[in-house]
């Protein structure tokens, strides 16, 4: 690699971010070390956009303190709508110990889009938030010395982009996004810098497991290491393990697990996963992460988790709070798993992006369930064939980068490759049940589309499902090219308000329609009311906490006299920001069971009270 000058700065000579460079997470051992640079950094706004041509990164002037993790839309006074450039700074020493290992910065999320320089020198580029990037750094870096880590990052809402936003289709909404949350910026989750072994290190392992106790692992490695071993270590401290030699760069090594104990929601049991690398006899790098033994399929209207038939009960949620913004905050994270077990529910859906790796860490120990989405929300395919290309390479990449850092979970056992998709001539008469053609051109576009998402997540991974969420009114046909179908309904909400009644009569035609037409297992992603915390009706008016309780329990109680339908997903666990609206009440989106500050409302207490009670049922 040649260093690019400091005088080359424009983003055209910028490398970007391989996804393969996030299948490793950093960890600190004998072989690796971790350096945390979250905390206060340096932050000024570049409203002109003048940045890089004045060279900021040389040394911002002027800053200000901003916190990272954290969007700064609520944290700097004015800048609560603001969707253009700004700039982070940190100085870090780097040891110089480090000098005979490779040096990457690995940045967790930049919404939207980030660039890179350290101590002056472009390092990379990355598009797109909630999926993780990482760069070489080893070049740029001054050993044994102070450093300074410079990110400029840009959140522009554009119609080449995912998620889209100032396009035609949108949502009447300021600021103007194609989809319901608030379109934060910043630095949202820990930028680190680690180390890998120079001469030869793991670059990637996947690990695919079989009932009868068969775990697979490919390994990957670059440099001179011939061979390695890998271990699984169950709590009581039974271990198994294999030493192993590579062809070329790749080795695949299978381990059999006597008396396995499988993983499940109610027995989230996990092997301890050591994979060594070893360079004659001497071992130069490990890594280490946990693997659950569990398999998923379908079997017509059943949704399989070991050959057992199982139900998704749960949420779509967000990652967002006062404050903070989409910045990631572990106490929420931990106290939502939290609540989430005192309803009962044993899954979520990552609506309407991947979160935060930890989040899937904790879900493997306490036993969730993740239909685990990609950040491609408000897509839609009647417009130029050059922003649908576009949008479609974005998706191509975040595919590859979500399904390369989840792949281990075993909580993880959907791949949802967007929400809700849009069509022409949406709304009104059409949110009324019965099957929608959509034209001819438009349905090529979108089977095209996202069914070769679909395919490319299986092929990329052919041990879990693959589907994308299906909106109100959207061909019937679309669907076709999901292993499950996803659905999200608010019939007795946007249609039908009020009037449950009715509501309930179009969702049971139209599940037993759905059904009809391809015999496959349906989750409910989504439905849901808003509610006003503390707003009571004696007769259940809109709005109410009386009117969420009933129109989720009626969605509830349909559901339990239908064997396909696999899941029911409440919409939504706490309420959220999102853009001004004049259907968001203080621009919040209020279908929340529990408030933001996460105190339940009637409709989580009546689902401790339904879940704890029959954990069988919806
Ligand atoms: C669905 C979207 C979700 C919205 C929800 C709603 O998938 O993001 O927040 O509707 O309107 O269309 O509450």
């Amino acid at each position: 690699m040649t260093l690019i000058t400091a005088a080359r700065v424009l983003a055209a000579d910028m490398p970007i971010a391989e996804p393969h460079s996030i299948a490793l997470f950093p960890q600190q051992n004998e072989y690796r070390n971790v350096l945390n640079i979250s905390g206060v950094w340096n932050f000024r706004a570049d409203d002109k956009a003048v940045g890089i041509d004045e060279r900021w990164f040389d040394g911002l002037k002027d800053g200000s303190p901003i916190a990272v993790p954290g969007s700064w839309n609520d944290q700097k006074d004015g800048l609560h709508n603001y969707l253009g450039h700004v700039w982070y700074e940190r100085e870090t020493f780097v040891p110089a110990t480090w000098k005979t290992e490779r040096v990457m910065l690995r940045v967790g999320s930049a919404n939207y889009q980030a660039k890179v320089w350290v101590n002056g020198y472009p390092v990379g580029m990355h598009e797109g938030g909630h999926l993780p990037f990482a760069f070489d750094i080893s070049r740029q870096v001054r050993y044994g010395q102070q450093n300074r880590i410079t990110i400029e990052v840009e959140n522009e809402l554009r119609a080449d982009r995912v998620p889209l936003g100032n396009v035609r289709a949108a949502m009447r909404n300021y600021p103007a996004t194609n989809y319901d949350f608030f379109p934060y910026g910043g630095l949202h989750r820990d930028v680190v810098l680690y180390t890998v072994p120079r001469k030869s290190s793991l670059t990637d392992v996947t690990i695919t497991t079989q009932l009868d106790g068969t775990v697979t692992l490919k390994v990957e490695k670059t440099g001179t290491a011939k061979g390695g071993s890998v271990s699984l270590r169950y709590k009581d401290g039974k271990t198994v393990g294999k030493s192993f030699s590579f062809a070329g760069n790749t080795a695949t090594v299978k381990v059999q697990i006597p008396d396995v104990q499988l993983w499940s929601p109610e027995h989230p049991n996990l092997y301890e996963t050591t994979v060594e690398l070893k360079d004659g006899s001497k071992t130069v790098d490990a890594y280490r992460c946990n693997t659950g033994v569990r398999t998923v399929s379908v079997d017509r209207g059943r949704l399989l988790l070991n050959g057992k038939p199982i139900k998704l009960r749960g949420f779509g949620n967000h990652e967002g709070f006062p404050i903070f913004g989409r910045g990631f905050a572990q106490p929420v994270a931990v106290k939502d798993l939290e609540l989430m077990r005192w309803t009962g529910a044993n899954s979520f859906r990552t609506s309407h992006y991947p979160y935060d790796e930890s989040v899937y860490e904790m879900a493997d120990r306490l036993g969730f369930l993740i239909i685990d989405e990609m950040p491609s929300v408000g897509l839609f395919f009647y417009d130029e064939q050059k922003n649908i290309d576009r949008r479609r390479e974005v998706c191509d990449q975040y595919l590859e980068e979500m399904i390369t850092r989840d792949k281990n979970h075993p909580s993880v056992i959907i791949w949802s490759v967007a929400n809700e998709p849009s069509y022409q001539g949406m709304g009104g008469a059409n949110y009324n049940g019965q099957e929608q053609k959509g034209n001819d051109r438009e349905n090529q576009q979108a089977i095209q589309f996202l069914g070769g998402l679909v395919k490319q997540a299986k092929k990329m991974d052919p041990t879990r499902l693959a589907s994308f969420v299906g909106v109100s009114g959207g061909p019937a046909s679309w669907l076709g090219v999901c292993d499950i179908i996803c659905i999200n309904r608010y019939y007795g909400w946007y249609t039908n308000p009020g009037d449950m009644k009715g509501a309930i009569k179009i969702l049971d035609g139209e599940l037993e329609r759905l059904w009809g037409l391809y015999h496959k297992p349906v989750i409910m992603t989504e439905f849901g009311a808003d509610a006003i915390a503390g707003e009571h009706s004696e007769y259940a008016a809109m709005f109410s906490e009386e009117f969420q309780c009933n129109f989720i329990t009626d969605y509830l109680d349909l559901a339990n006299t239908k064997d396909y339908i696999a899941g029911m997903h409440i919409w939504n666990f706490a309420d959220f920001t999102t853009g001004q609206a004049m259907f968001r009440v203080a621009a919040k989106n209020l279908k929340g069971v529990f408030t933001q500050d996460r105190k339940p409302k009637m409709a989580a207490h009546m689902l401790h009270e339904r879940w704890t009670k029959d954990t069988t049922k919806f």
